[in-house]
């Protein structure tokens, strides 16, 4: 018996990591009867040709399904599409809930006019301020910030995340040439309603582990209750102490420390309302009994 890592799954295939080789295997039988579906990133026990184990995971993400991750690139483009504010904190909140590291990577800034550049640079300094790892520069794939973003993914496992269009595989290709991943015009694909990458698995970038995986077009998922979601605003969790009330949501209570940030403009006014809303969306969601809660 071996143990390994699933670097790629297609159709009923597994190929596993092992010790610098990678063996192709099947599932043996009783996954779908224990509601186990492997999944890239799953670190596994295998032996002659069958997929016998998979062990507990560490985090798992639904969007794009990889298991064990330990940091993902937040892929937001500030044009081309359209830069969301919205997308960027529901893909941050995700990954938080996760415990993921998320790094933001601004891209197409190349397409910024000049008062563009200064309005979203400041955006940029603004999750920067929150503690997030930002990438954003007025030159596209400056070597300085690829070096850079290579030395922070060594020995990861990553996954690549943000709409789709966004940039993940032209950035991975500007990491490592020799991958050649198909990228596509963001128009014809949106209009297709087609993603240009399809199947998930792990490449080798430079050290890392990296899931190029394929864009959303939305992103609807809230997977935690509407005590946990302020937890998941770094900026909002390093100062509800000050709030008068303990579990102060932020809402409507008095006294409250997060409110006041927002008036004074140490809270950014966009991070906050996009928690009031995925406050009023986790809040109307039905329970799901059919999962079950770790
Ligand atoms: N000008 C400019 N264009 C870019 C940049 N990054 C990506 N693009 C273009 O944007 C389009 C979409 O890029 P992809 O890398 O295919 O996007 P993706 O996120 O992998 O998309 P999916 O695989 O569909 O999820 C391509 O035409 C790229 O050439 C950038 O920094 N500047
Ligand atoms: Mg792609
Ligand atoms: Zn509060």
């Amino acid at each position: 018996m071996k143990q390994g890592i699933i670097q790629q799954s297609l159709s009923g295939f597994y190929d596993i990591l092992s010790d610098g080789e990678i063996y192709r295997t099947r599932a043996r039988g009783n996954f779908r009867a224990k509601r186990i579906k492997p999944i890239v990133g799953d670190r596994v026990e295998f032996a002659d040709g069958y997929l016998l184990r998979v062990l507990p995971r560490k985090n798992e993400l639904v969007r794009p399904p990889v298991a064990n991750v330990d940091t993902a690139v937040v892929v937001t483009a500030v044009k081309e599409p359209v830069f969301s504010a919205n997308l960027l904190d529901r893909q941050l909140i995700a990954l938080e809930a996760q415990r993921i590291t998320p790094i933001i990577y601004f891209s197409k800034t190349d397409l910024l006019t000049n008062d563009e550049y200064l309005e979203l640079k400041e955006v940029a300094d603004n999750y920067r301020e929150i503690g997030y790892q930002v990438f954003f520069s007025q030159k596209a794939f400056a070597d300085e910030q690829l070096t850079h973003l290579k030395s922070l993914l060594q020995g990861q496992i990553v996954t690549m995340m943000g709409q789709t269009g966004a940039g993940k595989s032209t950035l991975l290709n500007h990491l490592a040439p020799e991958l050649d991943l198909a990228t596509g015009e963001i128009s014809t694909a949106l209009k297709r309603g087609r993603h240009t990458t399809r199947k998930v698995s792990l490449l080798n970038v430079a050290g890392a582990w990296i899931a190029d995986t394929p864009g959303f077009s939305s992103y609807e998922t809230f997977e935690m209750t509407v005590e946990e979601l302020p937890n998941f605003f770094p900026e909002m969790k390093k100062i509800s102490g000050e709030c008068k009330f303990r579990g102060c949501l932020h809402l409507k209570e008095p006294k409250c420390a997060v409110k006041d940030a927002v008036k004074n403009g140490i809270i950014m006014k966009s991070r906050y309302d996009n928690y009031v809303q995925f406050h009023n969306l986790i809040a109307d969601q039905k329970p799901d009994y059919s999962k079950n809660k770790k």
